[in-house]
């Protein structure tokens, strides 16, 4: 009896066990490889490691290597620096006689600084695997990529991979506050338990430096844009310095957000004025300050004269002169100033889609040279979909780096399934025409196309305290797709979904072709049930969640929705073009001809640009009333279709975040019905239209949706 009830309890354990996969080791999961056939062409390839653990950098790879090796292989790697069959090798030319034997000039020249070699090599007839590169944090970027290849299947017989980073800083920005709480995060609170150190150092961080490490990531913002001056204290300055060096080995740099008026609050003069020389004192002795605890600090992130922040224009002053007397206090450390761009103003008479070019354009040329202003991938406000902002290309002497947007704040939050690096891509690879065919975003930020010399990728985490780090099991793959994407724009999205769900979820077969089709067609779905046809900023009013198309009663014209769609009897849209507010001036003349014909204007971008009639002729014969239920109605029935297949992968990934998933896109086929219900009934109100046959009928009164109140939504 009792044995009986042992083995129940045993068989309970193991099962529970099997089927606990809580998300927290997001795609570091190096259990062992299940395809008997793969393990053991693994097995015979790789038998020991031979490493020098001489710096903390070389002992971080070692102990990657050790733990991801021994897990998805199962066998007990030995350590050796002798050459045997089998023997991956690690090291610099400088560390190894081999390596320098055998990776030739032009190869490891092609690393360059932070890349990696990984090849196989023949040494006395021992067959032995080379990952090699310059510096100790090319090792260990190439350890990961090592580990990566034996996660996801790939073949290990006859590599020859050669891998550097297109962008230099690959940073990820925490708008995390010093209380914990985290603006725009739906992951829980923020990870930096500020009150417990520096005394205590989480597990966490060096899990996020893992993972940050894994995917190339270099930098970090810990804090909020919306700053506070606090975490410039000495008592903050220190727990920063903790984490920074936890995040050291790992290649990772801390950066800080400056509050513009942090001389006034924590220095007590009576001015921020960028141009008083006792503000610039005062800078510079903070910034020797930040030195002494972070000798590698990477710089200033700044949001200036932007949504209440205070700014250089409080005093007179332009950006350019704000952003260079911070660039002044960090140069001689090496230290860069990242400005943003992401300002306009409700006093300013023009269309906000204009402001941030007109605001910069005039002073490119007067920055200095670390300076790099950091702008947002399209005009208005990380919508589901924007046009490129019309600053990439414009600046010819200015650095510009890209800001995309990983939490979810205006794309379902952390309930809705979207992999975003489609959207990133989309606008990377959109092409300016600056310098004629072929000048597509991508290369003004990573320096290719001349004029750059500092090149950075953004992207604002969606990370928080939750278990699995993001709040939805997916939201990882949008950390991931964001890092591989800092790493390499020229990855595809198709790729980089493939490697997500191997090491995330399985390599079988079946399930990757069901995940990944999923991924791959979200963004579009989600664009259609919330934003079709060029539509923008028709969310709740300030937490940003559910719809919201009718709001108008904000301070600013420029918050509330009615300002962005401008539904009336005639149509809807926002005229952009010449008859309008000619923010299409502001794009070179190839994309402003193409986008200023209603006939040649892609339908994505439509209502961007266009006050179009409601009985307008679309590509598809409809009217664009007609269109814009059939959007919203697709948006619906295709993540319906998501639900159903999820389904099918019950039995092929494990049962915890299967259940998570599906319950989360329950939640998601109610809101996307909910946004095409409260948007069709609000919009037919100025159409007087009716909603074709075979779109779903509202469910419920246009009052309903307009009496929702969500006083305590996240991430506010
Ligand atoms: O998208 C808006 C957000 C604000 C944010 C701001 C910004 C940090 O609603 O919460 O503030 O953008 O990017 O500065």
């Amino acid at each position: 009896m009792r044995k009986a009830l042992l083995i129940v309890l045993l068989a309970t354990y193991m099962s529970l066990r099997l089927n606990a996969e809580d998300g927290y080791r997001l795609w570091l999961r190096y259990d062992r490889i299940s395809n008997p056939t793969l393990l053991s062409a693994y097995r015979s390839q790789i038998s020991s490691l031979s490493i020098e653990k001489n710096s903390p950098t070389l002992t971080a790879a070692h102990d990657e290597l050790l733990t991801g090796l021994e897990g998805l292989l199962g066998m007990k790697i030995n350590l050796h620096t002798s050459i045997i069959n089998g023997t991956l090798l690690i090291g610099t030319p400088n560390q190894s006689k081999t390596v320098a034997n055998n990776v030739s000039r032009t190869e490891i020249e092609k690393a360059g600084k932070q890349g990696f070699v990984i090849k196989n090599a023949l040494i006395n007839g021992k067959k032995i695997i080379l990952v090699a590169a310059n510096t100790d944090i090319g090792l260990l970027y190439g350890s990961f990529h090592f580990i990566r290849l034996l996660q996801t299947g790939k073949p290990i017989s006859n590599l020859h991979i050669i891998s550097s980073p297109l962008i230099e800083n690959r940073i990820l920005n925490h708008w995390d506050n010093l209380n914990r709480t985290v603006e725009r995060g739906y992951a829980g609170s923020s990870i930096w338990d500020w009150h417990r150190l520096p005394g205590y150092i989480d597990q966490r961080y060096k899990d996020y430096a893992r993972a940050n490490a894994s995917i190339g990531i270099n930098g970090t913002v810990l804090t909020n844009v919306n700053a506070n001056a606090l975490v410039l204290s000495g008592m903050y300055l220190e727990k920063c310095a903790a984490l920074a060096a936890t995040f050291r080995p790992y290649g990772i740099r801390v950066y800080l957000t400056a509050r513009f008026s942090a001389p006034v609050e924590l220095g007590g003069l009576k001015t921020a004025d960028p141009l008083d020389e006792k503000v610039k004192q005062w800078w510079k002795d903070k910034a020797a300050e930040i030195y002494r605890h972070i000798p590698d600090f990477g710089g200033f992130l700044v949001k200036a004269n932007s949504e209440g922040q205070p700014g250089p224009q409080n005093y007179g002053r332009t950006h350019a002169d704000g952003a260079n007397m911070l660039a002044d206090a960090v140069a001689p450390f090496g230290g860069i100033v990242m400005w943003r761009a992401f300002v306009y103003s409700n006093e300013t008479p023009d269309d906000r889609f204009k402001q941030a070019y007109n605001e910069f354009k005039p002073l490119d040329g007067l920055f200095r040279k670390n300076v790099v202003l950091q702008v947002k991938n399209g005009p208005i406000d990380f919508q589901p979909r924007e046009p490129f902002h019309p600053l990439f290309g414009a600046m010819k002497q200015t650095p510009l780096m890209m800001e995309f947007q990983i939490t979810q704040e205006y794309l379902g939050q952390a309930t809705h399934l979207v992999f975003l690096p489609v959207m990133f891509k989309e606008v990377l690879d959109a092409d300016t025409y600056i310098n004629g065919k072929g000048s597509t975003v991508a290369k003004f930020i990573d320096g290719s196309s001349g004029n750059q010399n500092l090149s950075a990728m953004a992207g604002v985490a969606n990370i928080g305290s939750d278990r699995n780090w993001t709040g939805h099991p997916f939201g990882q793959a949008n950390w991931y797709g964001y890092g591989r994407l800092a790493w390499d724009h020229r990855l595809s999205s198709t790729d980089i979904a493939e490697e997500w769900i191997r090491q995330t979820f399985t390599n079988d077969a079946g399930a990757i072709s069901t995940i990944k089709n999923i991924m791959l067609r979200s963004h579009e779905m989600l664009v259609n049930y919330m934003t079709p046809l060029g539509l923008n900023h028709i969310m709740g009013n300030g937490h940003h969640y559910g719809p919201s198309p009718w709001s108008a009663n904000l301070p600013r014209a420029d918050w509330n929705p009615v300002y962005y769609h401008r539904a009336d009897s005639a149509g809807i849209g926002f005229d952009r073009t010449s008859t309008g507010s000619n923010a299409l001036s502001q794009y070179a003349q190839t994309v402003r001809t193409k986008w200023e014909n209603i006939a040649s204007c892609p339908e994505e971008y439509l209502l961007w640009f266009h006050h179009v009639s409601w009985n307008h002729k679309m590509k598809s014969g409809r009217t664009l009333w007609e269109e814009l239920c059939y959007k919203y109605n697709e948006g619906v029935d295709s993540i319906q279709s998501v639900q159903r297949q999820w389904k099918q992968l019950s039995s092929r990934i494990d049962k915890q975040r299967f259940a998570e998933v599906a319950m989360l896109l329950g939640i998601q086929v109610e809101e996307a019905t909910w946004w095409r219900d409260a948007c069709l009934s609000y919009f037919q109100t100025f159409s007087r239209q009716p909603i074709p046959r075979g779109v779903g009928e509202p469910r419920h009164s246009l009052d309903y949706y307009k009496s929702l109140r969500f006083p305590y939504a996240p991430g506010n």
